[in-house]
């Protein structure tokens, strides 16, 4: 057990860490890509991701990074590609909001809210006729529920009992417009009970053993069709960059300062520290400290990509 949890502490750390980076290095302008940062989502990625392991085939949004590393682990890839080198995983074209690592289990991910669901659930749809051991699983803002593909989709799965793991990360935000002026229902979940999931679980919290926890309960639920999971989280930072924006009036600093009290990191270090591993985790800490300035270093002298591979990979229509 000491292992898994110093393990979701590494992988959460890995990614608040690599974006502590982001944040100094992006003012410098290198990183030519839009970031939207996971700042405060770290356990929802790390406890559902860890939780599936290897049979994984992750479905996301623009907000990627946590899901990128807590997948793939890849920091070097990572960095490569936000600062749009050839070693990235999309050849330094993809930047922050199309992370994809196919072979590493990232399928895609997309700047155009709710249009990864669907294709989560053709791949869930295939697996199910092939029989493979594939766990497809997309993650989506509480903002893609305001789109059709996002209700098709929950149809769809609930009608033809796909295997696929619904993750709604609800922040409570689109852009700048609460759930309660953009819904004419309060509670997503309710709703969601009135289809045929399979298992559906709201978790208001940041706590990643137990979303880790109820992600394992629900995997046997594949079996029969979909899974539904709500779990509600605090966007630390402004929609898009780098930067607070408790100034812009749209919510209040108060908000942050009570869910930091319940930050994912560090509760889990103090869980870590009072269970008697504090050695264990400073040595995780320097660990990931080392492999995100390589990272960093080996992105910066890396070629960017050539200008003719700017037509590569493209669709052309025929
Ligand atoms: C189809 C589509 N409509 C509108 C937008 C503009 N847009 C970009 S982000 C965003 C808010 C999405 O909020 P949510 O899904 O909750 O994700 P979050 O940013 O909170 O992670 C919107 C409306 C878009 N990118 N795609």
């Amino acid at each position: 057990m000491p292992n898994l949890l110093l393990n979701l502490y590494k992988k959460m750390y890995l990614i608040r860490e690599a974006e502590a980076e982001i944040c100094r290095e992006y003012p410098k302008d290198e990183m030519k890509t839009p970031m939207h940062m996971s700042m405060g989502e770290e356990a929802i990625a790390v406890g559902v991701l860890t939780a599936i392991g290897d049979k994984a085939q992750v479905w996301g949004t623009y907000r990627s990074h946590a899901i990128y590393l807590a997948r793939t682990e890849d920091v070097n890839g990572f960095f490569a590609e936000l600062y749009g080198k050839v070693t990235g995983p999309g050849g330094g074209k993809a930047g922050s909001m199309h992370l994809a690592n196919p072979d590493k289990g990232v399928m895609m991910t997309s700047a155009v809210v709710a249009t990864s669901i669907p294709l989560a659930l053709g791949a869930a749809f295939s697996s199910k006729i092939l029989d493979d051991d594939k766990i497809n699983v997309v993650f989506f803002g509480d903002g893609a529920t305001d789109e059709g593909a996002f209700w098709e989709s929950v149809n769809m799965a609930c009608l033809w009992q796909l295997p696929v793991i619904f993750v709604c990360e609800d922040n409570g935000l689109a852009i700048h417009a609460s759930t309660a002026i953009r819904r004419g229902y309060k509670n997503l979940t309710n709703i969601m009970r009135q289809y045929r999931f399979q298992y559906i679980q709201e978790y208001d919290g940041t706590d990643v053993e137990k979303i880790h926890n109820i992600t394992r309960s629900s995997i046997k639920y594949l079996e029969s069709g979909p899974v539904f999971l709500s779990l509600k989280y605090y966007r630390y930072l402004e929609h898009v960059g780098v930067n607070e924006d408790f100034n812009s009036n749209y919510r209040d600093k108060n908000e942050f300062l009570e869910w930091y009290k319940k930050d994912p990191i560090k509760i889990q270090k103090q869980k870590l520290i009072e269970a008697g591993f504090k050695k264990e985790v400073e040595d995780v800490e320097n660990e990931v400290m080392a492999q995100i300035k390589t990272a960093v270093d080996l992105a910066k002298a890396a070629p960017y990509p050539e200008p003719e591979e700017l037509y590569k990979g493209v669709y052309d229509g025929e």
